[in-house]
């Protein structure tokens, strides 16, 4: 039976948004609880008696104690997710991700998302010669562009075909590392994973 969906956040916006989007852009249906006031307050615990605070994700195999803890968001904030009425994830990035990887988001960016914007940003730069996006010098254009692809180059999510069918902009990418000015910071610059 597919899963039930249950995210917990006030009226507002705020940090639930990325949340909702994300169940909207994967087209799955969703509980979308607003709580307020009263509703709110019962929902916050006020001990740490409701579960192992250490953990973001907790998992409640006992229904009499999940009945019980479930009144309860652990942290005493939200936004905060249910599923199936007996697991429960807080903290807004851990839940993306949660999301993200249930409904394959990176699988999807790489399969429909970035071939679209590849080729409008091959389109850009074969018409300007294929060294850089606008003009004939390094532009702000440029390192935005390179730095996306940076990040996303070597990512496991992404795929090793990254650049297949987009050979003009695996060579802009290459050619920007080899600038001298952005060579010599890219070999000092300190390792980072995001
Ligand atoms: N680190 C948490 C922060 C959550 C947070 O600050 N939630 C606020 C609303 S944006 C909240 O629940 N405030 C009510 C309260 O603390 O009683 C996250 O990223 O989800």
């Amino acid at each position: 039976m597919p899963a039930k969906y249950k995210l917990s956040y006030f009226e507002e916006r705020g940090r639930a948004e990325i949340l909702r989007l994300l169940f909207a852009g994967a087209g799955q249906e969703f509980e979308d609880e607003r709580l307020t006031g009263d509703s709110w307050a019962a929902f916050k615990p006020n001990n740490n008696d409701i579960c192992d605070v250490q953990f973001t994700f907790c998992t409640y195999k006992d229904n009499i104690q999940a009945s019980h803890v479930l009144e309860k968001t652990p942290y005493g904030q939200m936004p905060m997710l249910t599923i199936d009425s007996k697991t429960m994830i807080n903290q807004t990035g851990a839940i993306a991700r949660f999301i993200a990887r249930e409904f394959e988001y990176g699988k999807k960016l790489n399969t429909e998302v970035l071939p679209k914007y590849f080729a409008f940003m091959a389109k850009l730069l074969n018409e300007n010669g294929g060294k850089y996006l606008v003009g004939s010098k390094l532009s702000l254009a440029d390192l935005a562009f390179f730095d996306m692809l940076d990040k996303i180059t070597g990512s496991k999510v992404m795929g090793a075909d990254l650049y297949k069918d987009f050979d003009g902009i695996k060579t802009f990418y290459e050619n920007v590392q080899k600038l001298p000015k952005i060579k010599s910071y890219l070999e000092k610059r300190l390792p980072s994973d995001l």
